[in-house]
Formats: structure tokens, C-alpha cells, sequence
């Protein structure tokens, strides 16, 4: 199998974090910059993002989502990522997750564009709210580290990204249990093998 990924998104590394911890074989990682129009990136995802995932048979598979769950359904001894099919307190968490992660994303390409002098403050506003919003969310709901599945390895890659990529956002200051969580998690090798770069 093959992964392109960036060494900053925080979809790839919330996959990248998945197949390590599962301690899947056969992944072979190939950096990829999804905005300098990759052949081989636009031939196997026609949006144009990364992570995507090219099986050993040539299918291509995305988006993280969709590839998280085909890592979880391979065969492998650690349990599985992802909660039960009816729980849906846990799939509503998980989206509120991936929603941050769009929004954090919105965020830094709304900081981008500030920096070329054409950004707007509505839009930096919105996504930053959206994300201080959620997060209290997800502090509310007392999410810890002391269990472990998917929706862990989204706070931690998107709160890892925040820190990377909007230094300047104080989220700890709303979500003080979640800067527990994102320190215990840390000492995971598969947390500390893929931080952003
Ligand atoms: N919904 C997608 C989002 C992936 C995504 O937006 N990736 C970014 C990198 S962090 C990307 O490739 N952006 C390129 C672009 O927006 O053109 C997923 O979950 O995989």
C-alpha cells in the first residue's frame, strides 16, 4: 500500500498515527504537496488532497475517514478504532472532531491569505470560533485519555496542529482537560513519530 500524505496535515498524520498503532505492514509513506498539482496525487483523487491511500491492488481510497476504517478492517491484534455502528453519540463525536479539523484547516489558509494581503476577518472569525466553539464541546463531553480509540487520534492530530500551525490561538484556555489529554497521548510512539513538521 501506498499513503501520500504531508508531513503537516493533520488528516494524513490521523492516519499515519492509525496504521502504526494498529501495527499494520506494507504501508509505505510517500511525502506528497497536494497544493503543486501532483500527477500522481490528481490522477488517483481528483479533489486533490491528501491522505490518499493506493492499495496493493491500485484501488485509490479517501478520504482520511474512509481510509481510517479500511486500516481498521484489516487484519490486525489491537482492536478496533472505531466504536459500534449504533453508537450514535460516539459517530456525532467523531464528526464534531473532523469538523475542527476543517476548521482549523480554514483557519490557517484564512491566516495564509492574510499574509498575502487579500484574507478576510469574517472568515478568520468564523473558523476560529468554530473551533473554540467545538473544543468546549469536546471538553464538556470529559473525553480522556484513559480509553483510546479514533476519535482520540483526531483531538490529538488537531489539537498538535493548532499548536504547529496557530501558536497564536489560545484554545487551552477553554479546554484545560484536553491539554491533559493531548500531553498523555503524547508519549505514544505513534504520536511521537508523526508529530507535524
Ligand atoms: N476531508 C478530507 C480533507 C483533506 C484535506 O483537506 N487535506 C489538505 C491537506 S491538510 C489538502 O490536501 N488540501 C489541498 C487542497 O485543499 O487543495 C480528509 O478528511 O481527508
Amino acid at each position: 500500500m501506498k499513503l501520500l500524505y504531508s508531513a503537516a496535515s493533520p488528516y494524513a498524520r490521523a492516519v499515519r498515527v492509525a496504521w502504526r498503532y494498529l501495527n499494520l505492514a506494507g504501508v509505505n509513506e510517500q511525502l506528497c504537496d497536494p497544493f503543486a498539482d501532483d500527477a500522481e496525487l490528481l490522477e488517483a483523487n481528483p479533489l486533490g488532497k491528501i491522505p490518499c491511500l493506493i492499495t496493493d491492488d491500485g484501488a485509490a481510497l479517501y478520504d482520511s475517514e474512509v481510509i481510517l476504517r479500511y486500516l481498521d478492517a484489516q487484519p490486525h491484534q489491537n482492536g478496533s478504532l472505531f466504536f459500534k455502528a449504533n453508537d450514535w453519540e460516539a459517530a456525532t463525536q467523531f464528526s464534531l472532531l473532523k469538523g475542527i479539523m476543517d476548521a482549523a484547516f480554514g483557519l490557517r489558509m484564512e491566516v495564509q491569505r492574510f499574509e498575502q494581503h487579500c484574507g478576510s476577518s469574517k472568515w478568520l472569525m468564523r473558523h476560529e470560533q468554530a473551533v473554540l466553539r467545538s473544543l468546549m464541546e469536546v471538553e464538556r463531553s470529559g473525553m480522556t485519555a484513559t480509553s483510546f480509540d479514533v476519535r482520540h487520534i483526531m483531538l490529538k492530530c488537531v489539537v498538535d496542529y493548532l499548536d504547529f500551525r496557530c501558536p497564536e490561538l489560545n484554545w487551552r484556555k477553554v479546554a484545560p482537560s484536553i491539554d491533559l489529554c493531548q500531553k498523555a497521548l503524547s508519549q505514544q510512539p505513534c504520536f511521537e513519530q508523526t508529530a507535524p513538521v
